[in-house]
């Protein structure tokens, strides 16, 4: 792919981040969910097109070392040719701090709420684009609050109506692979989608090189795909914490099998209890969940406290979870500080596993 418009558009805003000078900033929600990066980047390079007076540089208000976890986002921005290396970060910009200056602006998109995490934002928000519910905070800000199933539709909306030129094919594969995902394929169903978002896939198709079908399937393929990740990232990708009474318990849920897993690590226990030693765990849980061909759920219970393995064992177990030991063969390190077990009871998720579990601890 030829060097896109986006690509020339970080190159520039990384360069005025440097520059000190007064800079509109361009950010998504906290959750940095595709939909929240992929627009906020379009978004800024279509601003800087129609407003060139000024400086317009996308922030994704996460670390770095988060963006890897949104597998699906990883993969289309690299096959739209975006290097995450130009993609901008919580510790590129410290927006907290930045946006506490007057001279600097700001614009939000994906979402109408100031996230509590960046704090009193002193420096004027210019806009909002956003497809949540209006909480009609910014009256006086120009806004384009329409519900529709992806806020990039909102974005592509403006963009084709004036900066066309802009769309080039990575900046169509980033917003439809976007609309696709967030609206289950433009599927009514799913009732996500609205006569705008399909206006616009149809609009983005001829310039690209994949069909919509095909790229539904390999986002929705790579959201779950944790192949790539460390034991760590698994853990925390979609993870929770609680605290009941004296026991802090965190229960992540992971999208493989153990089989898949001791495979990849046969290292493992000395990857959870890294995790658990770093998030102050007296108690890890990874719900592991995948489908082969039936939707299968397997658990690993991790801890230090042997007392606690066998309490957190026998609680499941009398809630009928149907718990039935995995071998650990092929496994290397501390065997004794984990269990492994298939559940039989697939319908027991983890709002359901942590409820159990509180209530033999508290
Ligand atoms: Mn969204």
């Amino acid at each position: 792919m030829k060097q896109s418009f986006i690509h020339r558009h970080l190159k520039e805003a990384a360069e005025h981040l440097k520059s000190g000078e007064p800079i509109c900033f361009v950010f998504g929600n906290e959750a940095a969910d595709l939909d929240s990066m992929a627009t906020s980047v379009l978004y800024s390079a279509y601003k800087a097109a129609s407003d060139p007076g000024q400086a317009y540089v996308p922030v994704i208000p996460v670390p770095r070392a988060d963006f890897p976890l949104r597998t699906e986002a990883l993969w289309l921005f690299s096959q739209a040719g975006v290097d995450s290396k130009d993609l901008l970060f919580a510790e590129d910009a410290d927006l907290t701090k930045l946006l506490k200056r007057s001279e600097h602006s700001c614009i939000m998109i994906d979402h109408n709420r100031p996230s509590q995490a960046l704090g009193d934002i002193t420096a004027e928000l210019k806009e909002i684009v956003d497809h949540h519910e209006d909480e009609q905070l910014f009256p006086n800000a120009e806004s384009t609050i329409v519900p529709v199933g992806s806020c990039a539709t909102l974005a592509a909306e403006k963009i084709f109506s004036t900066h066309k030129q802009i769309i080039d094919e990575s900046a169509a594969l980033l917003l439809a692979g976007t609309i696709l995902l967030d609206t289950v394929n433009l599927d009514p169903e799913a009732k996500r989608v609205t006569p705008r978002d399909a206006e616009v896939v149809e609009k983005l198709k001829p310039l690209l090189s994949m069909d919509t079908q095909k790229l539904f399937d390999s986002l929705q393929f790579e959201k779950f795909n944790v192949s790539a990740l460390s034991s760590y990232d698994i853990l925390r990708k979609d993870y929770k914490e609680y605290q009941w009474g004296d026991i802090r318990c965190g229960i992540s849920s992971s999208l493989l099998s153990i089989s898949a897993w001791k495979t990849k690590d046969p290292n493992l226990s000395q990857s959870l209890q890294k995790f658990a030693a770093e998030n102050n765990l007296d108690l890890l849980i990874s719900m592991c969940a995948y489908t082969d061909p039936e939707f299968t759920r397997e658990l690993i219970i991790f801890s230090d406290d042997s007392n606690l393995l066998e309490r957190s064992y026998a609680c499941l177990d009398a809630a009928e979870t149907q718990l039935s030991p995995i071998s650990k063969e092929g496994l290397t390190g501390n065997l004794s500080s984990f269990a492994l077990y298939a559940q039989g009871d697939v319908s027991k998720s983890r709002k359901k596993i942590a409820p159990i579990l509180q209530e033999c601890f508290s």
